[in-house]
């Protein structure tokens, strides 16, 4: 991976090489640990963070889920964001907060374990290559199910949970493909092993439903609500495995992703092969969103730089410079 200068650890700034932990830690062994993947995009109004408020969010949620007491609250995890992202003097990168049961004791009810909190940042680029997301992956629909509701909380980002991720992820690269599809316990369509999953069918995008195991991803919300503005029905609901073979179109979701069509379904071609007319329109707009071009979605950035002051004495309109802060 490509490093950055510093890393945010426990309220610090430390340099990359020297953030480190016990090798006791609660949450290696344990995997007891809550993240989130999100990302800083080079706007013209300078770097911005995607839906940071929503991430945010989420990754409090999942610390709550999992009885992780997040020891600084979101407001003061987005801002040491920005100041990381700041003197790291990035202007886009992948932004990986974690929090995790740390050093101090052993066994499940670890209480007086710290929690850690880091955060990290690098430029990451296309996650399923750049070939994929113009191209479209080859997918495969893994053996392993997605973990079930009834054994681990699958609306969680939860650190431990991503072995199920692994499985599914590994056998589908060591067969040859791009990326797995996990089926949920009942045997319906649930996700990618880091994305969500959208299908046309019969001119309509459908979409697994929350009740599939899915995590509740950022990017899916996105994706709904901009295909929506764009004229298109959405539909949240149980998806049938054949479907993904019957499909028109097919594309994932997700923070390091991104919006990547899917060409193949266990070796099956989807649609004509080629990303369709769908995929093309949505994926144009949502990235549009993401490098704050869509003046209707700029309110999803949260920008880095902190915002100019007008110079004193100017004039009697202190105008905000932009309309796009999101506060966190
Ligand atoms: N499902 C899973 C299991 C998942 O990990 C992700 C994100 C999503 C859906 C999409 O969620 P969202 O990013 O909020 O739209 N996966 C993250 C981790 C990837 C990794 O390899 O690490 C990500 O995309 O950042």
């Amino acid at each position: 991976m490509e490093k950055a200068e510093l890393i945010w650890m426990n309220g610090e700034f430390v340099p990359w090489d020297e953030a480190k932990v016990h090798v006791l830690s609660h949450g290696l062994h344990y995997g007891t640990g809550v993240f989130e993947g999100v990302r800083c995009y080079e706007t013209e109004r300078g770097p911005a963070i995607f839906r940071h408020t929503d991430h945010l969010d989420r990754l409090a949620k999942s610390a709550e889920l999992y009885h992780l007491p997040l020891p600084y609250s979101t407001d003061q995890i987005g801002e040491a964001t920005r100041e990381l992202i700041r003197r790291n003097g990035l202007r886009s990168c992948y932004i990986r907060p974690l929090a995790f049961r740390g050093y101090g004791e052993m066994g499940l009810y670890a209480q007086s374990s710290p929690i850690d909190i880091m955060i990290a940042v690098w430029p990451w680029g296309a996650y399923l290559g750049e070939e994929g997301k113009k191209h479209g992956v080859r997918a495969k629909v893994s053996s392993w199910r997605r973990i079930s509701p009834a054994g681990l909380i699958p609306h969680a980002k939860a650190s431990g949970q991503y072995l199920n991720s692994i499985l599914a992820k590994t056998e589908s690269a060591n067969a040859g493909y791009e990326e797995a599809i996990l089926l949920d316990e009942r045997g319906f369509v649930c996700e990618g092993s880091g994305e969500n999953i959208f299908l046309v069918r019969d001119g309509q995008i459908v979409t697994p439903p929350h009740v599939a195991s899915i995590l509740d991803g950022v990017n899916r919300k996105s994706v709904i609500q901009i295909a929506r503005d764009l004229g298109y029905t959405v539909v949240e609901r149980d998806v049938a495995r054949a479907e993904l073979y019957l499909a028109e179109e097919a594309f994932l979701t997700g923070t390091a992703a991104e919006l990547v069509p899917v060409r193949e379904i266990d070796d099956h071609t989807v649609g004509a092969g080629e990303p369709g007319e769908i995929t093309r329109h949505v994926q144009a707009k949502f990235d549009d969103a993401l490098y704050g071009r869509a003046e209707e979605y700029l309110e999803w950035l949260d920008p880095v730089e902190p915002r100019e002051q007008p110079p004193s004495g100017a004039g009697p309109v202190a105008q905000e410079q932009g309309s796009s802060k999101v506060t966190s």
